[in-house]
């Protein structure tokens, strides 16, 4: 059987997809309904071993690299053509929900089960992808498993990487029972002939023009960096207005640097975050004489990101010289953009023409592993509607419907690939 035509609709286990998104999501470091599954923390290993599960119990063939990525394989009936891929992430963030990244495991499952269940017998393998640290929690690097997998970051420099408390992706990896050196990591040349990853959009636009599926034209390149100030303290009765150097206060006016440069980029991809603005000392009667902020800056396009950074640092240069304030300005990570594989993206539309699927073409504002996969793949997303946009938050929300479109666009994109 050649890839299933529109006339062959396969059918989707929705019920006994939702029921392992759901088993999934009980396995969390904090109670239902926050999911929160840190690399390589108690519940992220457990969370592998359920993902294990799941693979084995769709018949695939599981094997494991050195840094954690899960790969589950379907043998195509020629072995030694490149194969198709999918795939996403079951890592999560401290109080986050049960869709970002499962949906794009056990959904990319389940489409090869149906697949299997309608009969298709695919010529090309198709190979599922469970990546390590998709989220940046663990060492403030996200993308971790495809970045290696795609050869964006040097072994040196992943080695180097270490946590809060001191401790190195060596030490967590084995621990983990990852085995093998880093340098096994990286894919051969033209490992996958495509790569297509489900995911939830993050986003409001899919729900607000009511269309069930996006395709991925464009992934916005994210960079983000780490300002520390420093200024002087003292009593908050004593020390007169005029001669305070308060570093929260500069660290203020960086964050709304970060939010101005932002809005009057001239992009609507343009956005700017600062996530994390830590003060000491922390009392109420204190000026503070230390900030730390961590600012988050994406755009679909590098020049337009750049401009924007530019006016940051010039701002944040500025304010600290007029208060007194020293600062390092430091950048923690930068990629450029990626674009979604042009036919790749037209198969997957088309896909969804012949099932009568209403789609849209759209620019990805979180990063993905596909942001990596596109380097070395050609690449796109499927997304489906989220409530309100929601994500990174235990309302997160996605419709069985709507996954469940997003699976049936998935297999049959894959299979036409396959082929
Ligand atoms: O931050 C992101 O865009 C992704 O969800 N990790
Ligand atoms: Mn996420
Ligand atoms: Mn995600």
């Amino acid at each position: 059987m050649t890839s299933p035509g529109p006339d062959i609709r396969i059918a989707v286990d929705s019920a006994g997809l939702q029921r392992r998104i759901d088993e999934l999501a009980l396995i969390s470091e904090a109670p239902a309904p926050v999911v929160t599954r840190v690399l390589f923390s108690e519940a992220d290993l457990r969370g592998r071993e359920y993902v294990r599960r799941a693979a084995r119990e769709a018949a695939l063939t599981l094997r494991e690299d050195a840094v954690g990525n899960l790969f589950a394989r379907w043998e195509g009936s020629e072995p030694g053509l490149a194969a198709v891929g999918s795939g996403s992430h079951t890592d999560a963030i401290p109080n986050a929900g049960k869709y970002d990244g499962v949906v794009g495991v056990l959904g990319a499952f389940e489409a090869l089960a149906a697949l299997k269940r309608a009969g298709f017998r695919p010529t090309r393998s198709l190979e599922v992808v469970m990546f390590t640290a998709e989220e940046p929690t663990r060492f403030g690097l996200g993308c971790l498993g495809s970045r290696l997998m795609a050869g964006s970051i040097s072994v040196e420099k992943a080695r180097g990487l270490k946590d809060r408390e001191g401790r190195t992706l060596e030490e967590l990896r084995c621990a983990a029972g990852c085995k093998g050196p880093l340098e096994s990591v990286t894919l051969p040349p033209g490992y996958y002939h495509a790569f297509v990853e489900l995911h939830i959009e993050q986003g409001p636009l899919l729900e607000a023009q009511k269309v069930p599926i996006g395709i991925v034209e464009h992934i916005a390149g994210p960079s983000s960096y780490r300002a520390t100030l420093r200024g002087e303290g003292g009593h908050a009765g004593a020390v007169l207005m005029p001669v305070r150097h308060d570093a929260l206060l500069a660290g203020a006016e960086i964050a709304l640097a970060v939010e101005r440069a932002a809005k009057g980029s001239g992009s609507p991809d343009t956005v700017g975050t600062v996530g994390v603005f830590r003060i000491e000392p922390g009392a109420v009667n204190s000026v503070p004489f230390g900030a730390y902020l961590e600012i988050d800056l994406r755009d679909a396009r590098l020049g337009t990101r750049e401009r924007a950074l530019a006016e940051i640092r010039r701002t944040a240069e500025e304010a600290c010289a007029r208060r007194g304030v020293s600062m390092e300005f430091e950048e923690i990570n930068a990629d450029p953009p990626a674009a979604g594989d042009p036919r790749t993206v037209a198969i997957a539309q088309e896909v969804c023409a012949e099932l009568g699927l209403r789609s849209l073409r759209m620019v990805s504002r979180a990063y993905h592993d596909s942001l990596f996969m596109a380097r070395v793949s050609p690449t796109t997303m499927i997304f489906i509607p989220c409530r309100n946009g929601w994500s990174h938050r235990p309302e997160e929300y996605a419709s069985p419907e709507h996954i469940a479109s997003g699976v049936e666009v998935l297999a049959h994109t894959m299979a036409r690939l396959a082929v």
